[in-house]
């Protein structure tokens, strides 16, 4: 892949030559049926490490993935998304992955943004890349979801003392010794800010890079709920009382 390492990378889809064989996109996936067929086609046109971890669906979600993912790895039961996620990286890891990315399954997320993405690591500038549909764009989104995603920003900055414009964002990518570092206990939605504490810690350089989000009656039929960020801000800080 050649990479522009110029603060202003414009998004491009790149053929699958083009891409170094060390990049791994992981996909976690719950009941994802009706989308992920169409996500994973434009994934595999460009790159050809594509893990869809299929988070115990019941909805032939693993199916649809078995034929276009290159790999698919199953939870008997659901286990939440960052467990998934966790398998998905430790998978990649294992097989020989230099960079990772991790992309929703629902379709919220563009292929042409993964390069983004990776740019600032292939040219060692930072090892963790954050997306922020904040720098970026978030085509359609609702007013209470965007108050939601903010009040998420300012418990991140008070409880983890982090700085970011997008807090909850699941495009992120990581350099492998960034990977590494990465250990999800949280096996639910609460891992996003349990990740940004292991970002922290590892000492190693990130950076948020934007990113475009996009809000489907798909997507905002099955996303979080307001009563759901309630309840992910109250496992994380249990989380970090027992844990
Ligand atoms: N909700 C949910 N998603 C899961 C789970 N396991 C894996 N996922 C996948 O995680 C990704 C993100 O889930 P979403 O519920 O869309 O979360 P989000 O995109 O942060 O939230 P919205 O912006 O509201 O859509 C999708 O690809 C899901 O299929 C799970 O147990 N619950
Ligand atoms: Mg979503």
């Amino acid at each position: 892949m050649s990479v522009d390492c110029s603060n202003n990378i414009q998004p491009t889809t790149r053929p699958h030559a083009d891409v170094p064989a060390g990049v791994f996109v992981v996909v976690p996936a719950y009941n994802e049926a009706p989308a992920i067929g169409a996500v994973l086609h434009e994934l595999r046109a460009v790159y050809p490490n594509v893990v869809v971890v299929d988070d115990g669906s019941t909805d032939g979600t693993a199916e649809v993935a078995r034929i276009a993912a290159t790999y698919v790895l199953r939870h008997p039961i659901n286990c939440g998304q960052g467990a998934a996620l966790q398998t998905g990286i430790d998978f990649a890891l294992l097989q020989g992955a230099e960079f990772i990315v991790t992309f929703d399954a629902d379709g919220q997320h563009r292929v042409e943004d993964v390069a983004v993405l990776l740019s600032p690591i292939l040219c060692g500038e930072c090892d963790f890349t954050l997306g922020s549909r904040f720098l970026g764009t978030c085509v359609g989104i609702p007013p209470l979801r965007r108050k939601m995603l903010r009040l998420g920003v300012l418990f991140t900055r008070l409880v983890n003392g982090v700085n970011l414009t997008d807090a909850h964002n699941g495009f992120r990518a990581f350099s492998r010794r960034a990977a590494q570092r990465i250990n999800l206990r949280l096996d639910r939605m609460a891992h996003a800010t349990e990740l940004i504490d292991q970002i922290r810690l590892s000492g190693l350089p990130f950076k948020e890079v934007p990113v475009q989000i996009r809000y489907t009656p798909y997507s905002l039929r099955k996303g979080q709920s307001t009563r759901g960020a309630i309840r992910i801000a109250l496992h994380y800080l249990l989380g970090r009382v027992l844990l």
